[in-house]
């Protein structure tokens, strides 16, 4: 591995609407293992991003503790990041989205900061649909701290030490679903076709957008026997429909074939494309999602794609109905209702 990177950049690469090349969206150089699928992860947000036009200060980074937590520093230099707590991503997301409503929130986490010590923040960031995009890099262990079971590692997988997994695994995707996330997909990192267009989506939803990247751990978590390695997933995945994110500002891509597309509006106009696999496949039924991701796995299959999509999604400002502003831009006068109006609201608390 090598920690000098050439500052070169090839004077014919694209640039997106803002006139930006790629590597304006890269962050610093990765300390993770070569070959660590958060790499690749990491890459198709800042891909994302490039494709979006997206101006990096408007996008906060947040994240917990672990390798996967680390990637902010490796993606989106130019944006605002905050590294918390193991766990405590979600309430930081959610005071500072509340205080700005006006920036993209992009949430990086680990199976074990999320299904383990943060699993009471996560569940309660789903039920308020904060708006932000979530996304688990989800390798079935502890890489950090020397790659013990996850609470995501499969029954019966094996993992580097050679002992067995005697518990039952969380499956964050049906959790999630459960719980009423209105936007859940899941993808595996090294497929950036579907993992582009993806975060894409999710980044246009206004809602919780929750992301669960089947990410394996090179240097504990692919050997023979574990359910999260490189071979096993690859020999295991199942895809629910590929589909193309098309912004609003772009016009609508229509070459595929009739009767194959479903085309699902976003809230802020945006479309999804979806290209149905599966026959009776529909992301809008919620009751089908779930059965769907428990069919995959009753035969030890993931299943990739758009699993659910709830296009009536109220995010945590429109269910509190605050201010159209964002909270950081009031002023002392806009925020004080004066002292005649707090004698009311006390009076009616007596
Ligand atoms: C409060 C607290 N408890 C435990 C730890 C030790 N710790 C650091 S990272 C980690 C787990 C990381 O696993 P995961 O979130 O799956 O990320 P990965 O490293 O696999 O990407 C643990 C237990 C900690 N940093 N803080
Ligand atoms: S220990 Fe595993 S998760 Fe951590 S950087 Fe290395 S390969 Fe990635």
């Amino acid at each position: 591995m090598t920690y000098v990177r050439s500052k070169f950049r090839h004077p014919m690469l694209p640039k997106n609407d803002l006139g930006y090349t790629v590597d304006y969206y890269e962050g610093s150089l990765s300390t993770l293992c070569a070959g660590c699928g958060h790499d690749s992860i990491s890459a198709a947000i800042a891909q994302a991003c490039f494709e979006l036009s997206i101006e990096p200060h408007k996008v906060a980074k947040l994240s917990g503790i672990g390798c996967s937590s680390k990637t902010p520093a490796y993606f989106l230099s130019n944006s605002h990041g905050f590294n918390s707590v193991h766990g405590r991503m979600p309430s930081v997301a959610t005071g500072a989205n509340l205080a700005n409503r006006d920036l993209i929130y992009l949430g990086v986490s680990g199976d074990g900061d999320t299904a383990s010590i943060g699993m009471g923040q996560f569940v309660h960031v789903i039920r308020r649909n904060l708006n932000m995009v979530y996304i688990v890099m989800n390798n079935g262990c502890y890489g950090l701290t020397k790659g013990q079971d996850s609470a995501t590692a499969d029954v019966g997988s094996k993992n580097k030490a050679g002992s067995i997994n005697l518990f039952e695994t969380i499956d964050l995707a049906s959790l999630a679903i459960e719980l009423g996330a209105t936007f859940v997909a899941q993808s595996f990192s090294g497929d950036k076709d579907q993992l582009i267009p993806l975060i894409k989506a999710g980044m246009s939803h206004p809602g919780f957008a929750f992301i669960n990247v089947i990410s394996p751990c090179v240097t504990f978590n692919n050997n023979a026997g574990s359910t999260k390695s490189y071979d096993y997933v690859r020999e295991h995945i199942e895809a629910t429909a590929a589909f193309d994110f098309v912004p609003i500002m772009k016009e609508i891509k229509t070459n595929y074939e009739e009767g194959s597309v479903e085309s699902l509006k976003m809230h802020d106009g945006s479309f999804i494309q979806l290209h149905k696999l599966a026959k009776d496949w529909n992301p809008l039924d919620r009751v089908s999602a779930i059965n769907a991701v428990q069919n995959a796995k009753a035969k030890s299959e993931i299943l990739t794609g758009l699993l659910y999509l709830n296009n009536d999604s109220q995010d945590l400002h429109e269910l509190l109905q605050t201010s159209g502003r964002p909270l950081n831009t009031l002023n002392k006068s806009e925020l004080c209702p004066g002292s005649e109006i707090l004698e009311d609201i006390n009076a009616s608390f007596r």
